[in-house]
């Protein structure tokens, strides 16, 4: 049997500014899909929120002015020009943009378009972090809990382009229900965007953690679930904010197989055996033989004395 290959892209956006129109960032993408595609990539994966600067970060007392980050519609006239790249490079890509429905809902969604410019899947951000709240003394904010409901489509895994793709943003990437929860329904690559600041306003972690913490979060939902990750991010100042960037691709074995190095646009293409999960399934993780997912609800005391203790929301 000939192996299962991907070229696989991954495109980390540099800042986005907040006087940046959507048409000058469409045409930032193509270019890249054009060399993403010109390097073999026969998919590409954008960040988070790829079309704007990353607005949670700023108190809107009116949602009216917020709305102006939202997308109605997509493709939109603006967004056009990426889908119809899409098609004549015969080129799928994964797109994260903050969607605002017919029906008034604000979502941070994700979308899969494959290699002919088609929507073939879905995702509405499920983690969201941060605060909904005005602390309007912080240098600047985290309100995705104020302009984003949580999504309502689940986890989904889709046949796209030959092979099953679920699909994550950013703060999903840190809980290892999600990797798992896709993993179970067969996917062969977890594609997700993200936006990491430095500093995030009430987080503990260290800033000089922060690389560490995404890169670990990458490797260990590739590794225990037997499958791989990428992950575009925003990178560079926005607007006053520096995000971590660290735009990564990683394997079964949890090895990190590309990497940004820089700190601005950067176009990443590595052609992957999709195949390589295979001997991680049928091993260490098989999940029909050696998971146990009757025990997962439920703890017992340590000296097996005793009921059983349920463990609440699991
Ligand atoms: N956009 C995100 O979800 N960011 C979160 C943090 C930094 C608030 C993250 O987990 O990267």
């Amino acid at each position: 049997m000939s192996p299962r290959t991907l070229g696989l892209g991954v495109v980390q956006i540099g800042g986005i500014q907040p006087e940046d129109s959507r048409t000058d960032v469409v045409a930032r993408l193509v270019a890249h899909l054009r060399t993403a595609c010109a390097r073999g990539a026969e998919f590409v994966v954008f960040p988070e929120l790829t079309l704007t600067t990353f607005f949670p970060r700023y108190w809107f007392e009116d949602q009216g002015e917020a709305d102006q980050y939202f997308e109605r519609e997509m493709p939109s006239d603006e967004t056009a020009p990426l889908f119809a790249a899409a098609a004549e490079l015969k080129c799928g890509f994964y797109l994260g943009y903050a969607e605002l429905t017919p029906d008034g809902h604000h979502y941070n969604t994700s979308i899969l378009v494959d290699s002919t410019g088609s929507i073939t899947g879905k995702y509405r951000k499920i983690h969201l972090p941060g605060h909904d709240d005005n602390r309007a003394e912080l240098p600047h904010q985290h309100l995705e809990k104020k302009y984003f409901e949580v999504g309502d489509l689940g986890f989904g895994v889709f046949e796209s382009q030959g092979l099953k793709i679920g699909m994550a943003l950013c703060n999903d990437r840190r809980w290892p229900e999600v990797y798992r929860m896709l993993a179970l329904q067969g996917a062969d690559l977890v594609v997700l965007g993200f936006n990491t600041p430095m500093v995030v306003p009430g987080w503990q972690e260290e800033p000089h953690t922060k690389m560490h913490s995404h890169l670990l979060s990458l490797a260990a939902g590739a590794y225990q679930n037997a499958l791989w990750v990428a992950a575009a991010g925003k990178s560079g100042t926005e607007d006053g904010v520096y995000m971590i960037g660290g735009s990564a691709i990683a394997s079964p074995s949890g090895e990190i197989v590309a990497k940004a190095i820089s700190d601005g646009d950067e176009v990443l293409v590595s052609h992957i055996d999709l195949d390589l999960s295979t001997p991680f399934r049928e091993s260490v993780f098989d999940f029909a033989a050696h998971r146990r997912p009757e025990f997962y609800s439920l703890i017992t005391e340590r000296t097996g004395r005793g009921e059983p203790l349920p463990v609440p929301g699991f």
